[in-house]
């Protein structure tokens, strides 16, 4: 049957995309991307690396065992969403020179929760784990997210808004370093589960750093509105390769290696 066939699913995904990306270029009705325009160029970048990795991670869910599946079709669903959101966040930005907030926000809360329920997956794949993980960092998922929110939409003032956001951020630190989502790693997964682990746990430590540093560039140096506007919405569009691509390669990395030595088995 076509319909159960995956290339038909994943032709279904690109023509979603593609039908996003015209309408888009179509309603570009403003400015164009000037060549001296740095930021909005890593818009434009981004927008088709997010586009290429959806259709990668789509695509080698053939070539993996049946419980990784999951993990690539969430790696992709987080790249696909961003995709769609670089492409409003572009717009906002070549046109008006500021920062797409609402859509930047709007992506990170799709798209954090899915990353998050990355790593629950993982560890699911080779064990039973209690929903109380799931749980507890989504609870530090939304705390950080609303936290930075309400300061950089002008609710709070912007140093204690940063606060509640480093708050949220350290409960989900604590949560995969030292409580039970540890230890269920450290006890029961594979060399290989453990060693993806720990590189996801870099990435959520050191790649998400990146935003706060973002955050303080924007807000908290006193520096002019465009200088930190630049500022701001470059790192964050970095940070975003890093933590929404590099962090899918590095679980496809394990779902293939894994997949291909329990064959051989
Ligand atoms: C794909 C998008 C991702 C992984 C976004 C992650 C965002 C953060 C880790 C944001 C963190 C922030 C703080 C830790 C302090 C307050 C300001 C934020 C929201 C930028």
């Amino acid at each position: 049957m076509i319909f159960k066939s995956m290339r038909f699913k994943t032709a279904l995904g690109l023509g979603f995309v593609g039908a996003v990306a015209s309408t888009q270029v179509a309603a570009a009705t403003g400015a164009l991307l000037k060549p001296n325009d740095f930021v909005g160029i890593s818009f434009w970048l981004i927008t088709m690396a997010l586009m290429a990795s959806t259709v990668f991670f789509f695509l080698e869910r053939d070539r993996v065992s049946a419980k990784w599946k999951t993990s690539l079709t969430v790696s992709g669903l987080v790249t696909l969403v961003a995709a769609v959101h670089y492409l409003y966040m572009r717009e906002v930005w070549v046109n008006t020179g500021s920062s797409p907030t609402v859509f930047r926000y709007i992506d990170w809360l799709i798209t954090v929760p899915l990353l998050m329920i990355e790593f629950y997956l993982i560890l699911s794949a080779i064990t039973k784990v209690p929903s109380g993980v799931f749980w507890r960092l989504m609870i530090g998922t939304i705390v950080m997210l609303v936290g930075g929110y309400l300061g950089e939409a002008g609710y709070m003032a912007v140093w204690p808004a940063f606060i509640v956001g480093m708050a949220g951020w350290a409960f989900i630190l604590y949560e995969i370093f030292a409580g039970q989502a540890s230890k269920i790693n450290a006890q029961s997964a594979p060399p290989s589960v453990q060693s993806a682990f720990s590189t996801m746990r870099l990435i959520v430590t050191i790649g998400w750093a990146i935003y706060p540093i973002g955050y303080f560039f924007g807000y908290l140096t006193g520096s002019g509105p465009e200088a930190s506007a630049n500022a701001l919405n470059l790192i964050y569009n970095l940070a975003d390769v890093l933590n929404k691509i590099a962090f899918g390669l590095i679980i496809w990395s394990v779902a293939v290696s894994e997949s291909e030595s329990a064959a051989k088995k």
